[in-house]
């Protein structure tokens, strides 16, 4: 027993939240009856947790550039960067190094701490990393954190990001395996985990998430909340995408989402995963403000920020840094609260 009381029940509480907080175990009864709870009943429980972990009023700020744009050999029904859909998009190859890095200092100079590059690849080539590994060098030299996207990674791919001192690899798992194949038919569902694995093994942080507002149904979005909560370790980042709708994909045209559903599916991730980052991703353009001040609420603590996404539109950067300034947010906070 230690002499001073107040010691002991802070190293309880500390022990009782590691054995409470963090589970890998979640089974769909129980994600169900979260998503079913009084409206305010599941806000307050996802507000309490996230305050447990987080500063309340901190939201973490990444910025996006498609390092390489469109023609996709992929099929993801949501993606205007697959060669298989007539999207309004122009085609560029991989982009050149030096303005890689100089797009990486303007988005930190506008107020980003993590800069997230993207490449419509289903894989990349080993030559293709070498590049990347580069960009990642310059981007990490500027003080920033990295991370990118690039499909379906090999061994040797993940230790060359690894060696060039990427700080997170993006890959959604996107919905459950049940509908994964009424949006994807070119990859499996298995294909994402093996690669998802393979960054863990890796020692890279990962970035992993979904979109919602695809068709799917409730209990779709409880097995993609489950998935990626039961992995080995929980993320240390999930985006939650709301579908952003693009003329020529097949996905065009889907019955819009319940926003207080997308608000729902918030909250649940947080109190599932509750010291990962859950990025309030795509589709912020077509979310009111009250609707984006609802999802912090919620437990959303990270945005991508910048005029733009990878090939659509972002909420502008003066709208975004208004927005804060009258919820009283502050940006901040780079890592996993654990
Ligand atoms: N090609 C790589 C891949 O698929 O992993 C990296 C780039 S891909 C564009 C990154 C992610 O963007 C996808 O996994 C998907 O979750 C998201 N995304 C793509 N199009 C979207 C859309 N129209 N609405 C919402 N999210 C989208
Ligand atoms: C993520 O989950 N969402 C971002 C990022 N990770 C790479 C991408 C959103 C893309 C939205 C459609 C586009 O702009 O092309
Ligand atoms: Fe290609 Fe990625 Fe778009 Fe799928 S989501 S079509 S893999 S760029």
């Amino acid at each position: 027993m230690s002499a001073n009381p107040n010691i002991d029940q802070i190293s309880l509480n500390t022990q009782l939240k590691m054995a409470t907080s963090l589970r890998n175990d979640w089974q769909l009864d129980e994600v169900q009856a979260l998503y079913a709870l009084p409206f305010n009943d599941l806000l307050f429980k996802a507000q309490s947790i996230h305050r447990e972990n987080f500063d309340p009023n901190e939201v973490q700020i990444s910025s996006l550039l498609s390092i390489k744009t469109g023609s996709c050999s992929e099929d993801c029904g949501y993606c205007p960067q697959s060669a298989r859909y007539d999207a309004d998009l122009t085609p560029e190859a991989l982009m050149p190094v030096d303005d890689v890095i100089k797009s990486a200092q303007l988005a930190k100079d506008q107020g980003a701490s993590r800069f997230c590059m993207g490449a419509a690849w289903r894989s990349p080539k080993d030559k293709d990393i070498e590049r990347v590994v580069k960009m990642v060098q310059g981007v990490k030299a500027l003080g920033m954190e990295t991370c990118v996207t690039l499909g379906m990674l090999t061994d040797k791919q993940t230790k060359a990001l690894k060696e060039g001192g990427l700080d997170y690899y993006n890959h959604n798992l996107d919905t459950s395996k049940e509908y994964y194949s009424e949006v994807i038919t070119t990859r499996s569902y298995q294909d994402r985990l093996d690669t998802l694995k393979r960054v863990r093994d890796a020692d890279i942080n990962v970035c992993c998430g979904g979109i919602v507002g695809m068709g799917e149904s409730d209990i779709d979005r409880a097995k993609l909340l489950i998935e990626l909560a039961n992995l080995p370790k929980h993320p240390e980042s999930v985006p939650i995408n709301m579908l952003v709708q693009v003329e020529g994909t097949p996905l065009q045209g889907t019955e819009a989402l319940d926003p207080l559903i997308f608000i729902r599916t918030i909250a649940v991730a947080r109190i599932l995963m509750p010291e990962s980052r859950v990025r309030l991703s795509a589709g912020r353009k077509e979310m009111s403000d009250e609707m984006q001040a609802m999802c912090f609420f919620a437990g959303a603590n990270s945005i991508f920020y910048g005029d733009k996404l990878l090939t659509t539109d972002n909420p502008m950067s003066n709208h975004d840094i208004a927005l804060f300034n009258r919820l009283g947010l502050r940006s901040g906070g780079s890592s996993y609260a654990g």
